[in-house]
């Protein structure tokens, strides 16, 4: 992709500028290494002045008419859409996601701002039911204010736009932290289409710049009322830490390790089918991969094997070759994580290599390991990589037991027998859980997070009647 004016600078209050310290790095295609581009390495003092962009630009951005601010995200919506082609391969590049990924990424992303240019007329208040006689109880809904998004590498533009655009739509202003991996579609981009669709200066900022840099100087500023993190559990307990000591409003999405329950009367050939995609999609580094598959024994054999034909018939390669399934991961840094902490550890420990296990350069084949224990490092962490770790249990009730035994976000269930389907899903704690299929993710898009809070605003309707207690004697009627 032509990089536009962004290429190696920050966006703040409308300007594309260096970051003060005048560096820069470089942004490389994960498939092959090479460079295709810069970003600025942005830090406190960056930050510093993109909150202080946002906070002046807020008001002015909260009191335009709601037709007026749908009418800048759908500008928005409509330079994405014009440069989608280059954005799906931009991605492709940046994340080293296959086509369909990142197609995904960016179709998602511009479906969300259409979404929030509709929403921003919506939920504008209620009358509520009068708690005394003689009131008239209205709700308003008003912005937070400034909004600080941190987010990761994994769907980069769409994680920004999930919380950006309902942001903007309901009057906030935005500092948007991208991963230094992906600073371009995560961060660039969103730049740029904000100077081409004219938004107004300071009502999204861009600092890009490393996590302990940029993104730290940005979860403490006190400039800001809202931050939302997208990351991993580590930075998100360090965030959450300095937030509680200053009693400060966070929104944090981290990891988590989830579960895939393989019941007995389960069809295993659409089971293994859903496997692929809950677990391979974009190489298994997303928060909704399944981590674990836990299976009942009467089917762990057949579930095994067909999991193992399905995943030694994947290609791994460049994903600009449509023929591969899957692409390189991340980073080394990735790699060494799942290779050297996560299999041969648990290979160490007695768990059985099926299938993969091998990689070259970043491109890691599809793993299935059997007999794995709850102690293991394959159970117990999030494999964040294209891994499939098969643990049998003889029960109902210990695939429930152990699911639950470790944070999660989206669990599947598999079996024939709807009822027990519902029955299980409702013991399992996720925020999600699906029956029969996987990643189902009904409609990432109607997400309505909560930037903003409600007003209370009470009327007097009749004449005031204050009770005795607060009546001075001296008006008091005698
Ligand atoms: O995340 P980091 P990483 C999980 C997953 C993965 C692990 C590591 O388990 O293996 O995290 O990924 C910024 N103050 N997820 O190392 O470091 C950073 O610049 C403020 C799950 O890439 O948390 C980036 O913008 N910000 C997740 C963002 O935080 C800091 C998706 C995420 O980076 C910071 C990705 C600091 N001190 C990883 N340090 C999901 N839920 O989808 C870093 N950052």
């Amino acid at each position: 992709m032509a990089l536009g004016p962004g290429d190696g600078r920050l966006y703040i209050d409308g300007e594309f500028t260096p970051a003060a310290s005048g560096r820069t790095g470089v942004v490389e295609e994960k498939a092959t290494g090479r460079p295709i581009g810069s970003y600025a390495l942005g830090a406190a003092e960056d930050v510093e002045r993109a909150v202080a962009a946002a906070r002046a630009a807020q008001p002015g951005w909260a009191e335009l008419s709601a037709p007026a601010r749908a009418g800048h995200l759908r500008a928005l919506c409509g330079y994405l859409e014009q440069r989608y082609a280059e954005l799906v391969e931009q991605s492709m590049r940046e994340t080293g996601g296959v086509r369909a990924k990142a197609e995904d990424e960016v179709g998602t992303s511009i479906r969300q701002l259409a979404l929030s240019a509709v929403q921003v007329s919506e939920n504008a208040g209620d009358i509520l039911p009068p708690y005394k006689a003689g009131k008239l109880s209205l709700s308003r809904t008003v912005p937070l204010g400034v909004l600080g998004l941190i987010t990761p590498w994994n769907y980069p533009m769409n994680l920004a736009m999930r919380a950006l655009a309902p942001g903007l739509a309901f009057g906030n202003t935005v500092v948007l932290k991208p991963a230094e991996l992906t600073p371009v579609i995560g961060g660039q981009v969103l730049a740029e289409a904000a100077a081409h669709a004219g938004l107004p200066p300071g009502v999204l900022n861009v600092v890009t710049g490393d996590g302990p840099d940029a993104g730290w100087a940005l979860a403490r500023h006190q400039g800001v009322d809202m931050l939302d993190f997208t990351g991993s559990r580590e930075v998100g307990l360090a965030i959450s830490r300095a937030a509680a000591g200053e009693l400060r409003d966070i929104r944090l999405e981290l990891g988590g390790s989830n579960a895939f329950v393989v019941l007995d009367d389960a069809d295993v050939e659409l089971a293994a089918d859903c496997a692929m995609v809950a677990s391979l999609e974009f190489q298994g580094q997303t928060c909704i991969s399944a981590s674990r598959h836990i299976v009942q024994r009467s089917v762990a054999d057949a579930y095994t094997e067909a999991i193992t034909r399905r995943a030694a018939a994947l290609k791994v390669g460049d994903p600009f070759d449509p023929g591969n399934a899957l692409g390189p991961l991340i980073s080394p840094a990735q790699r060494d994580r799942l290779h050297r902490t996560i299999v041969e550890p648990s290979l160490a420990m007695g768990a059985r290599l099926v299938t993969g296990g091998t990689y070259e350069g970043l491109f890691y084949r599809p793993t299935v390991l059997a007999d794995v224990t709850p102690a293991m490092p394959a159970f117990r962490e999030e494999v964040f990589g294209p891994v499939l770790p098969v643990t049998v249990v003889d029960t109902q009730e210990e695939a429930v037991a152990l699911t639950n035994g470790l944070p999660m976000l989206m669990n599947s269930v598999f079996t024939r027998d709807l009822i027990r389907g519902l029955s299980v899903a409702e013991r399992l704690q996720a925020g999600e859980v699906h029956v029969n299929d996987a990643h189902a993710r009904h409609g990432a898009e109607n997400q309505m997070p909560g930037f903003t809070r409600r007003q209370w605003i009470g009327l007097q309707r009749t004449p005031l009647h204050l009770p005795d207690w607060a009546t001075a004697p001296a008006t008091r009627e005698s």
